[in-house]
C-alpha cells in the first residue's frame, strides 16, 4: 500500500464496517424473521435463492472477527444490530439474547481497544412491520425510534456513535422502486413514500437516541458520481434527475430542509400528505455525516414515465460487481458535500471497497490499488477543505452481498461459507502495515 497512517492527522479515524444480516447467521439466537428472509425465499429474487441464515456465523465467531480487527490496528469498528433480533416482531416483546449479542460484543470491542459506530438499520425489516407496509407506512418513524430506544438504553452508554439508517436511497428507491431489494416493489407511490418516510424515522430517532443521552449521532448516505452518458441535452436532463434522486434528495432534506425541485417535479404527486410540514423533525441536529462511495454512473434518457432514465455502461476497467473504479468521484464528492450541504460538519467515508473473485492464496493486487486510489482521493479532498475525520473499509469479511448472493466478495478477509473459516486477504495485511506507519 502507498498510504500509511501518517499520511492523515493523528486523530483520524481508521475503521472496517459490516452488517448484521450479511454476517451474523439471522438463524441464531431467537431472531423473528425479516422481510429479507421472504424475499429470498422468492424465486428470481435472489443468486440461487441464498439467504443470511448462517452467513458468516459471526454470531457465534464475533470474537474471532473482533480479534482480526484488533491485530489489524483498526481504531473503530462499524456495525448494525438487527431489528428483528432484538424485537422479533418489530414492536413489543424484547428478545433478551439478542440484546446480550450486542452488550457482549460492545464490550468486546472496547476490551479490544475498537470504538464501536453503530447503525441502528441495515436493511433487515421484521416480518411483522413489511406486513403493515413497512417503509410505505408513516408509522414506521416510531416504530424505529422505538426500537432506536431498546437498544440504545442497553449499549448507547458505550458506542462512540450512532446512525439511524444505512443508505437511505437502497431502503427506499431500490428496494420501493427498482424491486431490486426486499420489498421487491415496483411502485412509484411506495417509493416517494419511503423516501420521506426514511427520513422522518431518521428524525424520530435521532430525538429518541439524544433523549438517552446517546453522543456523537450522524447519518450514512450513499454516493454515486454521476455523468451523461453522451452530450445530448436529453441525456445531461437525465443524469440531472438520477442525480438528483440518488444523490441530493436525502442530503436535502437533511440539511436543507427541502427537496430538490427536480425530483419534486416527478415524485411530488406521489409523496405522502403533509410531507412539507416534517423538515423540522427531519433536520434534527448532527454531530457527523457518513458517505458511502463506490462508483461512478454514466447516465441516458430513457422512453417511458418519469424519471426516464437508464444506465450507460462505462470505459473505466470494473470490479466484480460490474461497478467501474472512479476513485476521483470521492475526492469530488467529498469537496461537493461540505461545499454545498454540511459545511464544518465532520465527514467520515463510512463505506469504501471492491469486491473481486479472490482465491485463497492468490494475489490480491486489485483491491489494494483501489483501497490505495480511493485513500488518496480522500487525502487530496482534505486538502481541499473537506473536513474528514475517519474511513471505512467495506467489508470486514466476505459476506452476504444480498440479491447477490455469497459471490461477490468484498472482504480485507477471505470466508470459506463451506468451513467459515477466515483467511486474511494479501490487502488485510497491507493495510496493518500500512497502519503501522
Ligand atoms: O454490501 C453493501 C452494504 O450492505 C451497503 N453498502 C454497499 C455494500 C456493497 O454493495
Amino acid at each position: 500500500m502507498k498510504f500509511s497512517r501518517s499520511d492523515f492527522p493523528q486523530d483520524f479515524l481508521f475503521a472496517a464496517a459490516t452488517s448484521s444480516y450479511q454476517i451474523e447467521g439471522h438463524g441464531f439466537g431467537g431472531a423473528g424473521q425479516t422481510h429479507w428472509d421472504t424475499f429470498a425465499a422468492t424465486p428470481g429474487n435472489v443468486v440461487r435463492a441464498e439467504h443470511g441464515a448462517i452467513a458468516c456465523d459471526h454470531y457465534h465467531r464475533w470474537e474471532e472477527d473482533l480479534g482480526l480487527m484488533q491485530a489489524m490496528g483498526l481504531d473503530a469498528y462499524r456495525f448494525s444490530t438487527s431489528w428483528a433480533r432484538v424485537m422479533p416482531e418489530g414492536r413489543g416483546a424484547v428478545n433478551a439474547d439478542g440484546l446480550d449479542f450486542y452488550d457482549r460484543l460492545v464490550d468486546g470491542m472496547l476490551a479490544r481497544g475498537l470504538k464501536p459506530m453503530a447503525t441502528l438499520y441495515h436493511w433487515e425489516l421484521p416480518s411483522a412491520l413489511a406486513d403493515k407496509g413497512g417503509w410505505a407506512n408513516p408509522d414506521i418513524a416510531h416504530w424505529l425510534a422505538d426500537f432506536a430506544t431498546v437498544i440504545m438504553e442497553k449499549i448507547g452508554d458505550r458506542v462512540f456513535s450512532a446512525a439511524p439508517i444505512n443508505e437511505p436511497w437502497c431502503v427506499a428507491w431500490l428496494s420501493h422502486f427498482l424491486g431490486g431489494h426486499a420489498p421487491g416493489l415496483r411502485d412509484i407511490r411506495a417509493a416517494a413514500h419511503a423516501m420521506h418516510h426514511v427520513l422522518t424515522a431518521h428524525g424520530r430517532s435521532v430525538e429518541a437516541m439524544r433523549a438517552l443521552g446517546v453522543q456523537n449521532l450522524g447519518a450514512v448516505c450513499n454516493f454515486e458520481d454521476v455523468y451523461p452518458a453522451d452530450d445530448s441535452v436529453a441525456a445531461q436532463k437525465a443524469a440531472q434527475t438520477y442525480e438528483g434522486i440518488y444523490n441530493r434528495f436525502f442530503v436535502g432534506g437533511l440539511f436543507n430542509g427541502s427537496y430538490p425541485q427536480d425530483v419534486l417535479d416527478g415524485l411530488e404527486p406521489y409523496l405522502p400528505k403533509g410531507w412539507d410540514k416534517d423538515f423540522d423533525l427531519i433536520q434534527q441536529p448532527l454531530d457527523w455525516f457518513g458517505i458511502n462511495y463506490y462508483t461512478c454512473k454514466r447516465v441516458a434518457s430513457d422512453s417511458g414515465p418519469w424519471p426516464s432514465t437508464k444506465e450507460v455502461e462505462g470505459p473505466l476497467p470494473k470490479t466484480q460487481m460490474d461497478w467501474e473504479i472512479k476513485p476521483d468521484g470521492l475526492e469530488h464528492i467529498l469537496t461537493w458535500l461540505s461545499k454545498n450541504y454540511t459545511g464544518a460538519l465532520p465527514l467520515y467515508v463510512t463505506e469504501n471497497g471492491m469486491a473481486n473473485p479472490d482465491v485463497v492464496g492468490q494475489d490480491d493486487v486489485a483491491r489494494i490499488d483501489y483501497l490505495d486510489a480511493h485513500l488518496a482521493a480522500a487525502r487530496r479532498a482534505m486538502d481541499q477543505g473537506a473536513p474528514l475525520a475517519g474511513y471505512t473499509f467495506w467489508s470486514l469479511l466476505d459476506n452476504y452481498e444480498w440479491a447477490l448472493g455469497y459471490e461477490k466478495r468484498f472482504g480485507l478477509v477471505h470466508v470459506d461459507f463451506e468451513t467459515l473459516q477466515r483467511t486474511p486477504k494479501a490487502s488485510y495485511h497491507a493495510i496493518r502495515d500500512a497502519l503501522c506507519r
